[in-house]
């Protein structure tokens, strides 16, 4: 194939985009677009997979193979796929609804198995899809659709929850540092585990609290932290409860076997490459009929 550029990942397979303009979701998309144009991936070697959600419908905008599931099932999709076939790259791209309302479980659960797949949460503090409920990250007291006197309850953490359950890579970027973003996404595809990318996504539509510019503000960046060692995870749970999450840059990393090299059954070929997978004609076409 000839060399990859990022206009191959950019081909689209619905246009035009749904998303807002000025949403976080348009330059974290970019960033992975150009992590694997970067990486010389081919994307015939990378799938996307979404739940549900305007985040989740990132897999129609990616120029690769990509999977629109349900509501907080991403993640056991990609585990399905990354299981049958190791040698792809596999992202999810979601939402914090998504992933730590419905799907918590089943991030806590790959987080400790370790399995190498990249997971990119658009963590924007809200339901944009449904129009501005609120989700599990709002901001305690924060007056949204379904919780006109502010909300009642303590948000999830989810850094420091994935740094508790055992993550292997934990970092957090931010839609308005596109390179920052690029070079996070990058380290996480290569990382051979589960790696875990949260990003602060502004939805300008329904969030007029958690904006660029309270983030750009806000946060601090562990780039300019020389002293920092992402190598230390009572360090990286410190860091991350002392500046209450709102931190950017690699956070942590840990060398450790991935959930599919502990398996003998996955260790010599790709599951895919084990067994006949071919479909006839016919099966095909009984099945899009079944969907038509
Ligand atoms: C099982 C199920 N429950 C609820 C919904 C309704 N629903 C669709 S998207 C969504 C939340 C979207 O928020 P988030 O995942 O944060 O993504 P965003 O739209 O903000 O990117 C909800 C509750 C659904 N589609 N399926
Ligand atoms: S509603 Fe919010 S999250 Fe959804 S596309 Fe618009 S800005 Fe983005």
């Amino acid at each position: 194939m000839a060399r990859v550029t990022v206009m191959d990942y950019k081909q689209s397979i619905v246009e035009p985009s749904t998303w807002c303009p000025g949403c976080g979701d348009f330059p974290a998309l970019a960033a992975l677009q150009r992590a694997c144009a970067g990486l010389g991936l081919s994307p015939d070697q990378v799938v996307v997979v979404g739940g549900i959600g305007c985040s989740s419908k990132a897999p129609s905008y990616f120029g690769a193979y990509g999977f629109h599931s349900v509501h907080g099932r991403a993640i056991p999709v990609a585990t399905g796929i990354k299981l049958a076939n190791r040698d792809l790259t596999v992202v999810v791209f979601g939402g914090d609804g998504d992933g730590y309302g419905i799907g918590l479980s089943h991030f806590l659960h790959t987080v400790r198995r370790n399995i190498d797949l990249v997971y990119m949460v658009m963590d924007n503090h809200i339901y944009g899809l449904t129009t501005g409920q609120a989700s599990p990250t709002s901001r305690k007291g924060m007056k949204t659709k379904t919780s006109p006197y502010g909300t009642a309850e303590y948000p999830v953490r989810p850094l420091e929850t994935a740094l508790a359950a055992g993550a292997s890579f934990v970092a957090q970027g931010f839609s308005g540092d596109v390179k920052q973003l690029t070079r996070l996404v990058e380290m996480a595809i290569k990382h051979r585990g589960f790696a875990y990318l949260n990003v602060l996504s502004p939805c300008v539509t329904f969030n007029r609290e958690d904006t660029y510019d309270f983030w750009r503000e806000n946060c601090v960046n562990l780039d300019d932290e020389p002293e920092y060692d992402p190598h230390d995870r009572t360090g990286a749970i410190r860091v991350v409860l002392q500046h209450e999450g709102l931190v950017r840059g690699l956070i942590y990393q840990e060398e450790r076997p991935s959930f599919e090299a502990e398996l003998p059954g996955l260790a010599k070929e790709p599951l895919a490459r084990q067994f006949d997978l071919s479909f006839p004609e016919q099966d095909w076409a009984r099945i899009l009929k079944d969907f038509a």
